[in-house]
């Protein structure tokens, strides 16, 4: 099996570490999705990463579907509930962490791809205030809790470290750990973990 992504890009990072919780090996290769001759739409033609080719070829995209794939694969470490309810929670947590990532990917590319006299201040800041809504939600819902949902870790808490990893790693000056103390005990609780270890971002 064969996980075609990046080593900056934290959907990827996302399934990274769901693989590697549920001590699935997987083979990454590496693949800029900005280069001109990125082979990526071979493969998914919305041309993104992470893409899975699984033994039988056929891709598997995106990272959300990937890692619901990936979690049954093996019975080790659930980390989407079975019940109902449960797993609609942690899906949320999920699409609001996804949340943060696009919405800061967006800001990103509308400062990095676009000539400067072509940039929306008016863009970034909504894309920016999203960021910020989202982050309180979270804290909120984190609450005193010691994982997301529920007594253990699950998706939701992959997903809440990964987002919160990206903007240390792209946007330092947004100081999400001063304002939530209660997601930065999270993140610093996961940390601990072999699969956060394995996947932090190269130095930018
Ligand atoms: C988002 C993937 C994505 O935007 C998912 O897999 O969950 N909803 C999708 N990936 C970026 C890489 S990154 O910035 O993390 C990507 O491949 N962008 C290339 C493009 O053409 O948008």
């Amino acid at each position: 099996m064969k996980l075609i992504g990046s080593l900056t890009s934290p959907y990827v990072r996302k399934v990274r570490i769901v693989f590697s919780e549920k001590k699935v090996d997987v083979d990454l290769e590496l693949e800029n999705v900005w280069a001109p001759d990125t082979k990526i739409a071979i493969s998914n033609p919305l041309g993104k990463v992470p893409c899975l080719i699984p033994d039988d070829g056929e891709a598997i995209y995106d990272s959300r579907v990937i890692a619901e794939y990936a979690d049954a694969l093996s019975p080790v470490s659930k980390l989407i509930p079975a019940d109902n309810r449960d797993r609609a929670s942690v899906k949320t947590w999920e699409a609001l962490a996804d949340g943060i990532m696009d919405a800061g990917i967006l800001a990103r590319l509308e400062r990095t791809l676009r000539p400067a006299e072509q940039q929306s201040q008016a863009w970034v800041d909504r894309q920016m205030g999203k960021i910020q809504a989202a982050l309180r939600e979270m804290s909120e819902r984190l609450s005193g809790n010691a994982w997301c949902q529920g007594n253990q870790i699950t998706l939701a808490d992959i997903a809440v470290g990964c987002a919160v990893g990206y903007l240390l790693f792209r946007f330092p000056e947004v100081k999400w750990q001063l304002e939530y103390p209660n997601l930065d005990r999270l993140y610093q609780k996961l940390l601990q973990r072999p699969s956060f270890i394995q996947t932090e971002p190269p130095a930018a």
